[in-house]
């Protein structure tokens, strides 16, 4: 399909001069047309989102027990709230677990709630929660439950977290709560928020054990969507790196339990875990840094910053191995795709760490990505961490205790002096000083923040981009105007996606969703016939 040419700065124009005013005020902020300068623009991020619009964001119960809990096997996630709220949040997001064993149970299969009904609205919801609570002990036996606020348990005033703590008396397990109303915060982001000081405060480092390795890792904010935690299980195995713990794809409370022993936190999505890398740091000593496993080149990049970090040369000398060999197939199969690929552009609009990381694979297939954003990143995903000295004041925090984390003495393990840390950021294994999303864009590329549903349309309009990839909400919107949409939440059917067998798995993927011509024989409802468009309010 060719693609129109549109200059973006009147792109933005134009969609602004669309909106009401004020509307068209706030939202200038958050389209940013990427001046390719060295100082990187500032952008509006992780602000509430204009009533009226139709934003793609979820809510603070999302990304609490469906994004950081939900991908654990053995804690029973037990919500608090009317049915809707477990059952939409049960299994939707394709985090992939294996199959219980004696040691470990896996009650991911399963669907929790209270479900509430009009008398425990009006008469509270505690006792009900009490029932659930021991049903679910004496039936699963299990070593763990975490209760989950919807909504209504806010607003009504039940106090999951007094439940918790006497059922933690009366039944001898851990069980504990997340004040995730969904209404919290501004999107999801709250509720990793949420999910990571809970986890801090009740699970991690109530266990002082840890299998034997010499290089000893825990891999945040990787969550298994479609198998992408097994194939880095793979590679990490393969390389000879010990995995500790992994929050939170496939994991065990026990994992949990002992991350701290851990030597290194390597952090994948550091939306959704940053704040329980930043706490293990203040608490036991344990340093860490941002990786990212999409795409080989970036999977490469990460293994090498791994083992420049342990900086042991047997470990170096095997990543290196590692690399050569994997490498091999993925040119081979790069070899025959490129060619087809090459040249075709990309649209991206995904939560708070993909529709970067992703930009690494596409660039590999030799397409550009000439917009891209996230649903609530906030704004050092987009600028990086250098350009805002300390974290920004979190529009998502306000509701939120903060934890107060002092350095725990009897387990303060510094795992790196100062001087290895200087020496090792001199030599560009930077530690806490990433950068953003932003910066690896192309100078006039679009970048736009919490996407509205108007604002896509347009994009595609003037743009036609060979594959739009974003969620569930936007895939038939976008397929019925004849351009291709990947899920790069869900991946579809797909994946794994990380990795070296997952960049195989893209480049395929991608090759067959850009190159049928399927597309191309879709009339849109619109072009067969009149439409009625609605003109904004004033
Ligand atoms: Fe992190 Fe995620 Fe993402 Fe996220 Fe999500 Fe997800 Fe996502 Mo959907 S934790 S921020 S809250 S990488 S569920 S696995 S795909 S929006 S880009
Ligand atoms: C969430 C989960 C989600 C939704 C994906 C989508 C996921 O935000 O609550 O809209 O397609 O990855 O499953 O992000």
């Amino acid at each position: 399909m060719a693609h129109i040419e549109m200059d973006p700065q009147r792109w933005k124009q134009e969609v602004l001069k669309k909106y009401p005013k004020k509307v068209a005020k706030k939202r200038e902020k958050s389209i940013v047309v990427h001046d390719g300068a060295e100082v990187l623009q500032k952008i509006q991020a992780n602000v509430r989102t204009i009533p009226g619009i139709i934003t793609q964001r979820g809510c603070t119960y999302a990304g609490c027990k469906g994004v950081v809990l939900g991908p654990t096997r053995d804690i029973v996630n037990l919500v608090h709230g009317p049915i809707g709220c477990s059952f939409y949040a049960w299994l939707t997001r394709r985090n992939q677990t294996l199959p219980p064993t004696p040691e470990s149970e896996n009650f991911m299969n399963y669907c929790f709630s209270t479900d509430m009904q009009d008398s425990n609205i009006v008469f509270g919801g505690e006792i009900k929660l009490k029932q659930a609570v021991r049903e679910v002990f004496e039936i699963f036996k299990p070593k763990s439950i975490g209760i989950f606020s919807t909504c209504p348990v806010g607003l009504i005033g039940d106090d999951v977290h007094a439940v918790a703590r006497e059922m933690k008396e009366e039944l001898g397990i851990n069980i504990f709560g997340f004040s995730c109303e969904g209404y919290k915060g501004v999107s999801q982001s709250a509720g990793h928020h949420i999910a990571n000081n809970a986890l801090m405060k009740h699970v991690i480092g109530l266990r002082d054990e840890a299998p034997k390795g010499k290089y000893k890792v825990n891999m945040l904010g990787e969550y298994n969507i479609g198998g992408d935690a097994f194939e880095l299980e793979r590679i990490f195995e393969k390389c000879g790196l010990t995995l500790i713990s992994s929050f939170s794809g496939n994991s065990t409370i026990e994992q949990f339990e002992r991350a701290h022993m851990a030597d290194l936190n390597v952090v994948m999505c550091h939306r959704s875990i940053n704040y329980v890398a930043e706490m293990m740091e203040k608490k036991f000593g344990i340093p860490w840094f941002k990786v990212n496993f999409i795409g080989a080149e970036a999977t490469a990049k990460s293994l090498r910053k791994i083992a420049e970090y342990f900086g042991d040369q047997e470990l170096i000398d095997r990543v290196e191995e590692v690399i050569a060999e994997e490498m091999v197939i993925v040119k081979k199969e790069l070899e025959v795709i490129y060619p087809h690929t090459q040249g075709k552009l990309a649209m991206m609009f995904v939560g708070g760490s993909r529709a970067h990381h992703y930009q690494e694979l596409f660039t590999e297939l030799g397409m550009s990505t000439i917009a891209a954003g996230y649903e609530f990143g906030h704004r050092d995903d987009y600028e990086g961490r250098r350009v805002i000295p300390t974290i920004q004041i979190d529009a998502d925090s306000r509701n939120i205790e903060e934890l107060t984390i002092e350095a725990d003495e009897t387990r303060f393990n510094p795992r790196i002096t100062e001087e290895r840390k200087a020496e090792l950021e001199s030599k560009g294994c930077g530690f806490n000083d990433y950068e953003g999303m932003m910066v690896d864009m192309a100078k006039g590329a679009l970048v736009i923040d919490d996407l509205s549903h108007y604002e896509m349309e347009k994009l595609i309009e003037a743009y036609h981009p060979d594959v739009f990839c974003a969620g569930i909400k936007e895939k038939y919107c976008v397929q019925k105007m004849g351009i291709p949409l990947k899920q790069l939440h869900s991946y579809d059917y797909g994946g794994p996606y990380a990795g070296f067998g997952g960049a195989v798995n893209f480049y395929k993927d991608i090759d067959m969703i850009v190159n049928t011509s399927i597309w191309k024989m879709i009339k849109a409802p619109w072009e067969a016939e009149p439409v009625i468009e609605a003109e904004f309010a004033v």
